[in-house]
């Protein structure tokens, strides 16, 4: 049973969460050099919440010799790798943001899946993927995107097994395409055990830790329950007919908890989903419990207006995950972000970023 997880980005809306979430459970160590906060600064905004941050190493993942030197000195079990730049409006706001996203999200990973291969090729890398690998063009209407890393195909009466196709819509979801293909290699040429876990965006608030509303670092859920507090429109990109996964975030930190006790040999792709819903959809449910405005505006992004989104989600549901509704947990998180809407800086909420 692995005993030990070192967190990669653990102040982040993810790492934090997950540090509260696995302490008590596994010995927790991490690190982070606080590119979040700082990107957030950049543009303008602030987490909404205040953060309640445990103790953390200082550490750029971009940085081999220090990242080899930790990993060497903690020797954990597990790493979980989340030190990544997360947006994908952020990768699309300019030639400097599109490059920082690639070269710290590939170069970083990279890093990683060598420091393990020279220290401890027995560690288990968990890596957070994006279910944004998978357009909707490279897998029409109702075929089931397989949850499987490698795919087989049939030619000439032979078995060839190749990466099951993926495909990025935006600069950043590029950056995650090649993590993960450098995965599957470095599993292929080291026998590393990997997990990418492909997730769709994230909602919710656990006490302590951070809540982004902006354009670029919020996600969708978060955005618009920000915005019905605040009396501001709910910003619907375009017709709102986008239909995307969505999970909360305390069924991601029981999956990456699930994904520890379940260890796989080799490479393997988990989704990482709960439910599918439109942009439309989320408004109504907001609005049903807030009574604010809707106001569909000009999609700032270069993504299909509508489309059909059909994920297998088998391994979270065998190892017993108990799935949170986006309906039954929406009026709770309104409750828990309503004593900070105060903080709110109005200015980072309508997005100024265009993809084309
Ligand atoms: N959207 C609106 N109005 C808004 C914000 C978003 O209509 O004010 C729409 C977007 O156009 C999009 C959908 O809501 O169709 C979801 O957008 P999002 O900002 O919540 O999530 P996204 O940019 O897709 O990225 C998030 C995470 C990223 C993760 C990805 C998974 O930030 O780290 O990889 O979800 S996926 O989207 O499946 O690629």
């Amino acid at each position: 049973m692995d005993k030990k997880i070192m967190i990669l980005g653990i102040n982040g809306y993810i790492g934090n969460a997950l540090r509260k979430h696995m302490e008590g459970k596994f010995e927790v160590v991490g690190c982070d050099n606080n590119t979040r906060s700082l990107l957030v600064g950049l543009i303008g905004g602030k987490s909404l919440t205040p953060m309640d941050l445990g103790d953390y190493t200082v550490l750029d993942v971009t940085d081999y010799l220090s990242l080899s030197n930790y990993i060497e000195q903690e020797n954990p079990d597990v790493i979980i790798h989340l030190a990544e730049q997360p947006s994908a409006p952020y990768s699309m706001k300019g030639p400097e943001e599109s490059s920082f996203t690639q070269h710290n999200n590939i170069i970083g990973s990279l890093n990683v899946l060598w420091a393990i291969k020279e220290i401890n090729p027995k560690i288990h890398l968990i890596k957070i993927g994006t279910a944004g690998e998978y357009p909707d063009w490279l897998y029409p209407p109702y075929i089931k995107i397989p949850e499987e890393s490698r795919t087989v195909v049939q030619k000439d009466g032979k078995d060839w097994v190749i990466p099951t196709p993926r495909y990025g819509g935006s600069f950043y979801h590029m950056s995650k395409l090649h993590d993960s293909f450098n995965c599957d290699y470095a599993n292929r040429i080291w026998g590393l055990d990997i997990t990418d876990l492909n997730q769709a965006p994230l909602y919710g608030h656990v006490e302590g830790n951070r809540f982004d509303y902006d354009e670029h670092f919020g996600t969708v859920v978060n955005r618009f329950v920000v915005q019905a507090l605040i009396g501001h429109p709910l910003t619907v990109y375009g017709e709102g007919n986008q239909t995307r996964g969505y999970i909360h975030l305390k069924n991601a930190m029981e999956a990456i908890e699930l994904v520890i006790k379940n260890r796989p040999k080799g490479y393997q792709t988990i989704h990482q989903l709960t439910e599918t819903k439109t942009v439309n959809e989320i408004a109504e449910l907001v609005k049903k419990h807030t009574g604010c405005k809707i106001k569909k505006i000009e999609n700032p992004r270069a993504e299909n207006g509508r489309n059909e989104f059909d994920f297998e989600m088998k391994k979270l549901k065998e190892w017993g995950l108990e799935t949170i509704k986006m309906e039954d947990s929406i009026e709770e998180l309104i409750k828990q972000i309503k004593p900070h809407i105060g903080n709110v800086i109005k200015e980072v909420i309508n997005p100024k970023t265009k993809w084309k």
